[in-house]
């Protein structure tokens, strides 16, 4: 039996929206994940240490539990000063799942720091990045491009999600409710990987597959649907095309890995699954590469959930050894073979290439969107005073 301590995943939430969404997860999974929130508000950290989640608060020797005041600047020195405490809460992680909200300080500072610290130490991980709002206006737009762009330096696989497209996509009006909604959605998603490894159904994904999914994964996008009903294998997979956090199909197209889930009750029909994965086949790339997995939840009776991961890996997949599932492919003749990821020694994100911008930390005056100066390890576009923690007289 799994004990989901046990697991090599953890969850990290950094920032304000990014531990909430952190939080908000935790609670809907509702059993024990190995689960880690960072922040430099104080404040906003007893919030979730009231939900029993650790939280680190960071940079409080310079910052006084303040939070960055929207200064990406502050949000990376802060995890520098502090690093040492996530340390203790990644022994035996293989795989991390991020989840973080772009276009303030923390968020933004913190996360490409954070990336590259379990890069370091082999982890792999997977980001799940929101992009602000529209209305939020271009300054903070321009602090999410650049963190994103640090992002991508070291992440394996990075999920950026426009919060217009997410909300879209709740149909609700009011806020309360679309936030709600939108946390849902999201906690489907991230809750789905714990699921697929703690309550497998009769196709069944381990961590490790999970692991060198991720390490190759690169641009990812994800959606769920649901649907109940006789026809409902038919009405999740006409959903899934017209998803609009999947771009109404493209990313579905353009995948060069799916990673499916199916969340059903005992009532769930192999002919259901069969044509769940026939209709995806028969939409992505001819080598597209599908790990699949189900999980049997008494709760999920009458209905089917789908949540579906693509990733537009760009590397070339290596010859395979392992089918996706252990089951007999005569006891399951109507699903499609799959063919699984393979582990990539070394994690290294594979789709570099883009253009690096600098760190979101100096991303001011006249040197935004410029390389940062490094010197011995210090970043001299940033003011000595924040780098040397000096506390000026006013
Ligand atoms: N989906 C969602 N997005 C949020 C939420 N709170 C904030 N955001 C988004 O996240 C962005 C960053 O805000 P925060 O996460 O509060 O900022 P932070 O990373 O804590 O940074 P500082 O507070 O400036 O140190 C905002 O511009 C919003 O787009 C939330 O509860 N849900
Ligand atoms: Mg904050």
């Amino acid at each position: 039996m799994n004990n989901e301590h046990q697991l090599p995943l953890i969850l990290i939430g950094i920032g304000g929206g990014g531990s909430r969404l952190a939080a908000a997860i935790h609670q809907r999974y509702a059993e024990p994940m190995r689960i880690v929130c960072i922040d430099t508000d104080a404040m906003a950290n007893r919030e979730w240490s009231a939900d029993a989640i650790p939280c680190l608060l960071i940079g409080a020797a310079r910052l006084s539990g303040n939070g960055t005041g929207g200064d990406a600047v502050k949000g990376r020195l802060a995890i520098q000063d502090d690093i040492h405490l996530l340390h203790p809460h990644l022994q035996g992680v293989r795989t991390a799942v991020i989840l973080t909200c772009m276009g303030a300080g923390t968020g933004s500072g913190v996360t490409p720091e954070v990336v590259s610290t379990l890069h370091e130490q082999g982890i792999a991980t997977l980001c799940i990045a929101t992009e602000p709002f529209d209305f939020e206006g271009p300054a903070r737009r321009a602090i999410a491009n650049r963190a994103q762009a640090m992002i991508e330096d070291h992440v394996d696989s990075l999920c950026s999600i426009k919060l217009d497209e997410l909300f879209n996509a709740t149909n609700e009006v009011q806020l309360p409710a679309a936030i709600a909604s939108a946390n849902e959605i999201l906690a489907s998603g991230v809750t789905l990987l714990w699921r697929l490894l703690t309550r497998p159904g009769f196709l069944s994904i381990n961590a490790e597959r999970l692991h060198s999914f991720i390490v190759q994964g690169g641009t990812a996008t994800f959606g769920t649907v649901q649907a109940t009903g006789a026809d409902r294998a038919t009405t999740l997979t006409k959903a899934l095309c017209e998803s609009q956090l999947l771009h109404a199909g493209e990313s579905i197209k353009k995948a060069n890995a799916l990673l499916v889930g199916i969340l059903a009750g005992s009532d769930l029909r192999l002919s259901e699954i069969g044509e769940i994965m026939k209709t995806l086949r028969g939409w992505c790339k001819p080598d597209c590469q599908i790990e699949m997995g189900t999980v049997m939840d008494a709760s999920f009776e009458w209905r089917i959930e789908v949540v579906l991961f693509c990733f537009e890996s760009t590397g070339a997949p290596l010859p395979d050894t392992k089918k996706v599932s252990s089951a007999s492919p005569a006891t399951v003749p109507s699903v499609p073979p799959a063919e699984v990821f393979h582990i990539q020694p070394g994690g290294a994100r594979r789709n570099k290439g883009k253009s690096k911008l600098a760190v979101g930390a100096t991303g001011k005056g006249k040197f935004q969107n410029v390389e940062p100066t490094i010197f011995n390890g210090q970043d001299l576009d940033i003011p000595t005073y924040i780098r040397k923690n000096i506390q000026l007289d006013r």
